[in-house]
């Protein structure tokens, strides 16, 4: 058995709760609860000792405790910042660290564990044990974990000193038993278990469903076969379970019965979309619309500096009341912009024509959700940002940053082709989305082929900033093209109105095109000057124009 791994599981303690406890420091002493709708999402450990439970109703609640506050955890901002503050100091013990929800963190400490196990240093426990230790396993594997919860201490530590925040940690050799032991002791505590005590830990579960992996489908399935415990699971037929499952997954599921969990720790890298959404008293007027979301957009560049990554998508999300029917929905609407309007060096802060130019793109989007010549309630705003481009770096090749930013140019004439959408009565729970039958996404306009070459090469760019080893990258783009174009070669030439260092970056076969076009468009007119002009209006040569 593979016992090589040290992971940490880091899970903070009623975490909206201590959020709001931290802008609003007299709620620390009152038992209060945090509330979305008509439920208890969350509640502090003082209203727990009344019995209140997550995702309680407000009304059993109340009467559990009569004097509980409630606070509106609607607006998940300040929760996301914070969450995003807790994993990059969690980064700083690993570079695997992924995230799981807001206030989940599982680390891969493997490698910091056997540089201080190096080092020599005495070791010891912190924090409570799991099961017996009398007789460890000797592949050094106990060691490692005692180390382990040293260093999920010192994390511990750093989160209540940095951020004010406490949270619990489990320490074990993998994701699943980090996860479970990491629960038994809370709040502000931290447990470790050695893998002698994985199946003794698996069987004081006294559901299948508190095993993460097993979600409410397959619980079900498992269900059907008579399997509900965990010990049922582990002596179940596992022919049987293979059968019903196929062979991988139910591997998974019977390991996952004995504690054994190879998944490894992913590392979450950046947010997928930034946003924040802020729920208003009815607003029915354009203006207090757009003023509403110029502050949205305001706060929403400052979490972007942070991020430093350049925006290329908007979304919108509206949230109507409709009076007659007294239901709400919720709709959301994004296009592509125009990532020149950033200024890289100063993310949160747009010039005054570009922060117009992009209210106007998110105005233009709200008319398309809500038809402002009848009246309307608006009872909620969001804006987002959905689609990043990695900011280029200083040294990199010129080619790039400007070929990057010239097709973003070209992007804003999609800006109307682009959007997208959702409706989704407010009722529903957040991910069950309904289609807004005009909300398909309509086609791009048809680039032409250099366009479309050079927006495959930035595609595999960023594909390549996800890290996907298989595709293109930019690296190779410029070894392509190291062979510089000479006069001789190919009797191809840098036309004399295109910038000569990308040029020269360009990939032959470009070259050669380019060059066509533009001794085309010289024998249709002389005047050198204005070949440019006369070109088509998708023609790469705009692109190589020196500005
Ligand atoms: P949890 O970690 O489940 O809960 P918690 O951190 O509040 O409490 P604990 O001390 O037991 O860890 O969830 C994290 C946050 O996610 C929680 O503070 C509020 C939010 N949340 C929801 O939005 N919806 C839900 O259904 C639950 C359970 C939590
Ligand atoms: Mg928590």
């Amino acid at each position: 058995m593979d016992h090589s791994r040290t992971i940490v599981h880091i899970d903070l303690d009623c975490f909206y709760a201590q959020v709001e406890e931290l802008k609003n420091t007299e709620l620390k002493t009152l038992p209060f609860g945090v509330q979305q709708q008509n439920f208890v999402i969350t509640s502090n450990y003082i209203a727990r000792e009344y019995g209140i439970k997550k995702c309680m109703l407000i009304s059993e609640a109340k009467k559990l405790c009569p004097n509980l506050i409630l606070v509106r955890g609607e607006d998940l901002h300040d929760y996301r910042q914070i969450s995003y503050k807790v994993t990059s100091l969690l980064q700083k013990y690993s570079h695997l660290v992924e995230r799981l929800g807001l206030d989940e963190n599982f680390i891969d400490v493997s490698k910091l564990v056997s540089e201080r196990l190096q080092n020599g240093a005495e070791i010891s426990i912190v924090g409570n044990i799991f099961g017996d230790i009398s007789s460890l396993c000797d592949c050094g594997c106990s060691d490692r974990l005692k180390v382990g919860t040293e260093i999920a201490q010192d994390m511990r530590e750093q989160i209540k000193n940095e951020l004010n925040l406490t949270c619990c940690a489990g320490i074990a050799h993998n994701k699943l038993l980090a996860k479970l032991i990491g629960s038994k002791h809370k709040p502000d505590n931290q447990t470790v278990i050695f893998p002698n005590s994985a199946v003794e830990l698996m069987l004081s579960l006294n559901n299948l469903s508190k095993i993460p992996s097993i979600g409410l489908a397959l619980g079900k399935q498992l269900s059907n076969m008579n399997i509900k415990s965990v010990s049922d699971l582990q002596e179940s037929d596992f022919l049987k379970i293979k059968k019903l499952l196929g062979p991988e997954k139910a591997k998974t599921v019977y390991d996952l019965s004995f504690g054994i969990d190879p998944s490894p720790v992913k590392s979450s890298g950046k947010p997928q979309s930034i946003g924040i959404e802020d729920a208003c008293k009815s607003i029915s007027a354009e203006k207090e619309v757009k003023e509403k979301l110029k502050q949205l957009l305001n706060r929403l560049l400052i979490l972007v500096a942070e991020d430093g990554r350049i925006p290329k998508t908007v979304k919108l999300t509206v949230r109507k009341f409709d009076k007659n029917n007294k239901v709400s929905t919720r709709e959301t609407r994004q296009c592509n912009i125009n990532t020149s309007l950033f200024d890289i060096k100063s993310l949160s802060k747009l010039s005054e024509s570009n922060e117009n130019k992009l209210m106007t793109t998110i105005m233009r989007l709200f008319t398309k959700i809500v038809k402002t010549d009848k009246p309307y309630l608006i009872t909620l705003l969001g804006l987002a940002f959905t689609k990043f481009l990695e900011k280029p770096n200083e040294k990199n090749s010129t080619l790039t940053n400007f070929l990057i930013k010239d097709i973003e140019v070209q992007s804003v004439t999609n800006i109307e082709n682009l959007t997208f959408s959702n409706t989704t009565p407010d009722i529903l729970p957040s991910t069950s989305y309904v289609e807004n039958p005009e909300a398909e996404p309509e086609p791009s306009p048809k680039k032409c082929k250099f366009s479309n070459l050079i927006a495959k090469k930035r595609f595999f760019k960023e594909q390549d900033d996800c890290a996907s080893p298989s595709k293109l990258k930019v690296a190779e783009l410029r070894l392509n093209s190291t062979e510089k174009p000479t006069d001789t070669n190919q009797n191809i030439c840098c036309p004399p109105n295109a910038n000569k260092e990308v040029f020269q970056e360009l990939p032959k076969d470009i070259q050669q095109e380019l060059w066509e076009e533009y001794k085309q468009s010289r024998d249709t007119d002389r005047a050198c000057s204005s070949n440019l002009k006369k070109s088509k209006p998708n023609s790469i040569l705009n692109y190589l124009v020196k500005h």
